[in-house]
């Protein structure tokens, strides 16, 4: 078995200690850090998520699976983090209000910082008055959410909400994303961009930073 299926196997089976190992051997044995990411982990992650929806793993092994992956993207954040000089601009991220899912959205943080933003994370479970006061505090450029529950996506737009009762909506990009958001939800709330993964993510967020000047 290659080293990358291994960090597949191993992190399906939440073991944090070896994940770790067999990344760091990985990236000693010259792999490139986007296989490692994308076909080790994630591609462990996506095995526990459609066991999740079939109901062949719970709550509990899906956790420890998700520590394993954290504790293999610390190993990886150092490499794939390589920022540019000049910033590019300001972020404030998090996961909204109700919802604990991180993975995704310390993945998009990672990458962000990679293409040369200074991001603020604000972790989970964040309010929407919470973002707001952080966006102003730190004169952010770009408001980036993300959200994987079904219940929790309006909280996306409560943020739009008050920032346009704020009369600030046009200081700010507005981004979202997560699994089952989608363009259209995007559309729907009044957010400036949908983007599906964590790398397009910060393409669209440079390029939307530069195209205002
Ligand atoms: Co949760 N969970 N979970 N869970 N969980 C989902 C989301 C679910 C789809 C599983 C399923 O049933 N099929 C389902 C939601 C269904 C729905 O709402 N329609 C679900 C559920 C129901 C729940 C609970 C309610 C379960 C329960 O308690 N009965 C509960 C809710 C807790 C809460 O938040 N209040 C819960 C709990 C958990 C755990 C704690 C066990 C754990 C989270 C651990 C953690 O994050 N630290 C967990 C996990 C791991 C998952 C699955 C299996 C995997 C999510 C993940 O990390 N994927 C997930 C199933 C799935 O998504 N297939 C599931 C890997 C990650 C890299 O992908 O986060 O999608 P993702 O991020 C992607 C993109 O979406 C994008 O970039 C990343 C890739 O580059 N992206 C953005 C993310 N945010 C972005 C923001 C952007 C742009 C892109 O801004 C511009």
């Amino acid at each position: 078995m290659s080293t990358i299926q291994e960090i597949s196997d191993f992190l399906q089976k939440g073991r944090a200690k070896n994940v770790k190992k067999l990344v760091q051997q990985a990236l000693d044995e010259h792999e490139d850090p986007t296989v490692i990411l994308n076909e080790g982990l994630l591609d462990g992650m996506m095995v526990i998520g459609e066991k999740f929806k079939n109901n062949e793993v719970f709550v509990p092994e899906v956790l420890v699976a998700a520590r394993a992956l954290n504790a293999g993207l610390a190993i990886l954040e150092p490499v794939l983090v390589e920022a540019g000089n000049e910033p590019v601009g300001k972020v404030v991220i998090g996961t909204v209000k109700g919802d604990l899912h991180d993975i995704g959205k310390n993945l998009v943080a990672m990458m962000l910082k990679g293409v040369g933003f200074e991001v603020t994370d604000m972790g989970v479970d964040v309010a929407p008055e919470s973002f707001v006061e952080q966006a102003e505090a730190v004169g952010a450029d770009v408001i980036v959410m993300s959200a994987l529950l079904t219940t929790t996506m309006p909280n996306m737009e409560a943020v739009v909400h008050l920032l346009q009762e704020k009369g600030i909506r046009d200081r700010y990009i507005v981004m979202v994303g997560g699994a089952l958001v989608n363009e259209k939800f995007a559309e729907k709330i009044g957010a400036d961009y949908y983007t599906p993964d964590a790398a397009t993510c910060a393409e669209v967020a440079k390029q939307a930073v530069e195209a205002r000047g």
